[in-house]
């Protein structure tokens, strides 16, 4: 079999395990390598230390295998919107990322690329092949470029013609020759739609994006607490971001990615943000344990839920906030006092005085005091309510 009919074979098995598109790179250098070496000096991957380990790996994909990887099968998952399913309705979903509104594709994607490596060492007896999905040590967008699975875009995705952006991406690199594919051609052209619309400024320049800044390493990524300069700025997101995903053009009319194992079952769709804010490990296993939700794990998840709310400044989430004052959770008190501070009115002065009182966590205290200075102070009739005024 020659190195043309090996790529037909291997990627024709791609497309018949559901993924929705498949290319293939003749491994080399990775094209944008010394780009990847300047994002990590310049600290564009703010708390991501793990990105800069096995950095040589993700330089030159080759060294993956043994004895010497010679080829990788891309493939592209395409996950917006779920071809006739609703989005879930309340105020929750609609500030998830859209990639994570279903099943975690990591497992998805996994079984399928177990099995196409599988049939790959079947079919070509001593070589090793072997399948990686986002949590690799590869450039996964660098290389299906060079698959010809889309092109470098501006806001740092990678962008099909057809699919736009809204699909995920894999590999199985193997100790075998096939032949390559063609890159697909530049498509942002004079376009900066995307850098524009950043809520945060995340994307200071084209193809370079700033996780300091970025919505989604926030609430994704970052554990502990988020800096009091960011929180109303994340927008009311509560999970990701797709803001410049969004206004890309290329995303106006997206191929569609029906792939029923994405889906969640239906009760998972009920949950909102004040369900969210109070759920408890019992709960969050029930719910998501196979989301992507899961990754920030429940502490991060209930902070990014009061942060939300903040952000939103409605009073109605007054009583799930100041319920949450009494939480376990520092991490849940302190960033439920700062909502409650940006909500402000009488409700939210008394929960905050009162848990001023018995509130022992040094950090949470601080919120808590800064959370009340941002409040007015009390009207005249709730003074009144409580009791004679001692001054005129
Ligand atoms: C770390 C990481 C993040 C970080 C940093 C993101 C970033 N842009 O680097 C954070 C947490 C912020 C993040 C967010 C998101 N992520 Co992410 N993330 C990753 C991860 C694990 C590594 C990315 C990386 O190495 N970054 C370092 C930078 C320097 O590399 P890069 O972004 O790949 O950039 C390349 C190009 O920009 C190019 N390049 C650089 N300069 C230049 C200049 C020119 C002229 C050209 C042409 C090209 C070019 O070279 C770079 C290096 O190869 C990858 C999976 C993987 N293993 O690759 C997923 C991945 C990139 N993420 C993905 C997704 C879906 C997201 C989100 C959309 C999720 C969400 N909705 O919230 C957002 C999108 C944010 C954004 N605008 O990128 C998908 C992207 C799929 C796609 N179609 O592009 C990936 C590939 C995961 C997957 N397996 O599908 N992510
Ligand atoms: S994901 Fe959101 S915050 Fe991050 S670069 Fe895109 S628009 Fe900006
Ligand atoms: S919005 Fe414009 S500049 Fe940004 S990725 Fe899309 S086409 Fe490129």
């Amino acid at each position: 079999m020659d190195p043309r009919q090996r790529a037909r074979l291997v990627k024709g098995w791609a497309l018949e395990l559901g993924f929705d598109r498949a290319g293939v790179a003749a491994l080399a250098p990775a094209a944008h390598g010394e780009s990847f070496v300047r994002w990590l000096e310049r600290g564009d991957h703010a708390g991501m230390g793990w990105l800069e380990r096995r950095v040589e790996l993700r330089l030159d994909p080759g060294k993956l295998l043994d004895g010497g990887a010679r080829s990788a099968v891309c493939v592209a998952l395409q996950y917006h919107p779920l071809q006739g399913e609703e989005e879930p309705a309340g105020d929750l979903w609609p500030r998830v990322a859209r990639y994570a509104r279903g099943r975690d594709y990591h497992d998805v994607m996994e079984r399928r690329l177990r099995e196409l490596a599988r049939r790959i060492e079947e079919a070509f007896p001593g070589r090793r092949a072997r399948g990686w999905v986002d949590t690799g040590p590869v450039l996964e967008r660098d290389l299906a470029a060079a698959a010809g699975l889309g092109a470098p875009a501006k806001n740092t995705h990678l962008l099909h013609p057809d699919g736009g952006s809204w699909f995920l991406l894999g590999e199985v690199l193997m100790e075998l020759d096939l032949e390559p594919d063609a890159p697909v051609a530049d498509l942002c052209g004079s376009c900066t739609r995307c850098l524009e619309a950043c809520p945060t400024g995340a994307l200071p320049e084209p193809y370079r994006l700033d996780s300091r800044r970025c919505i989604s390493y926030w609430t994704i990524e970052h554990r502990g607490w988020i800096p009091e300069s960011l929180r109303a700025e994340l927008d009311g997101w509560v999970f990701g971001c797709d803001v410049c995903q969004e206004v890309c053009p290329w995303n106006a009319e997206p191929e569609p990615g029906d792939h029923a194992e994405l889906r969640l079952p239906p009760e998972r769709a009920e949950l909102d943000l004040v369900g969210l804010l109070a759920l408890d490990r019992a709960g969050w296993l029930r719910r998501l344990r196979v989301s992507p939700l899961k990754r920030p794990k429940l502490a991060g998840l209930r902070r990014n839920a009061a942060v939300a709310m903040g952000a939103r400044r409605d009073p109605r989430y007054g009583p799930a906030l100041a319920a949450a004052l009494a939480d376990p959770e520092p991490l849940v008190r302190g960033h439920a006092a700062w909502a409650l501070g940006r909500i402000g009115g009488n409700a939210a002065r008394r929960a905050l005085t009162a848990a001023r009182g018995v509130e022992a966590d040094p950090r949470v205290a601080a919120e808590i005091a800064a959370a009340l200075a941002r409040i007015d102070p009390p009207s005249r009739e709730e003074e009144g309510a409580r009791g004679p005024r001692l001054t005129p």
